[in-house]
């Protein structure tokens, strides 16, 4: 089965992030999930700028970076600055007044355009953006921290986005609360990527090639 990991780097080890992005990339992860917070979007402040720039030097690998951040139009040029052209900025629709422009802007420095929809948020209030974006990541937490739990009812959500995809011409991602029985469920429906944090990747006894070899070995 064919699907991405990206590992949720708030919840890596900062004592050593040069160590964990190595760890990561030869075990084989495909890209690296960089959460944002601003303190005011969400309750909360996990990465920033300097912690973003650092990992896009660390690793060839693609970045997928979440902003969860108050009207992003502010500030985008300085994250698209940082990024290189194929790396993905996702933005809330929420925190923003003209979410269109600031997907333009994404567009525009040749980066990848996302939403992130919070649980909360109906598929048909973002309805004409998917027509922008080529990725949606579908928040199965309320967005602010790692280690939640899964939220049952957005389980609809992935249903009705599934459906969209194919005419409207987007990817769909799953971030929040990742286990092996989700990437089982999901991932033979048509869900492209799957963001591994505190569930199933990070903090075990078990290094991170192994936790990886065996998630890409599900028998589904
Ligand atoms: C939440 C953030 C996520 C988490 C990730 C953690 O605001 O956007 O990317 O870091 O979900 O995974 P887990 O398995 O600890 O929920
Ligand atoms: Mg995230």
């Amino acid at each position: 089965m064919d699907f991405e990991l990206t590992a949720s780097m708030m919840c890596a080890n900062f004592g050593n992030l040069e160590k964990e992005v190595r760890d990561l990339e030869e075990g084989g992860i495909d890209s690296f999930h960089i959460d944002i917070m601003d303190g005011r979007y969400v309750p909360n402040f996990a990465m920033s700028l300097n912690d973003m720039k650092y990992i896009a030097k660390a690793t060839a690998r693609p970045l997928d970076v979440h902003l969860m951040i108050e009207h992003p139009c502010n500030h985008i040029d300085i994250f698209l600055d940082n990024l290189r052209k194929g790396d993905t900025v996702y933005i809330h629709p929420e925190a923003e007044y003209h979410p269109s422009t600031t997907l333009q802007k994404i567009i525009n420095a040749g980066m990848i355009p996302g939403i992130a929809i919070n649980p909360g948020t109906s598929v048909e209030t973002v309805m004409e953006m998917l027509r922008i974006v080529k990725k949606v990541l579908v928040m199965s937490v309320n967005p602010g921290n790692a280690g939640q739990m899964y939220l049952p009812y957005v389980g609809k959500k992935y249903t009705k986005l599934l459906s969209l995809k194919e005419e409207m011409d987007f990817e769909l991602y799953w971030d929040g609360a990742c286990s092996a029985e989700k990437i089982l469920e999901f991932a033979p429906k048509g869900v492209k990527g799957f963001v591994l944090g505190t569930t199933l990747l990070f903090g075990k006894d078990q290094p991170y090639g192994e936790v990886l070899k065996d998630i890409r070995e599900l028998k589904f």
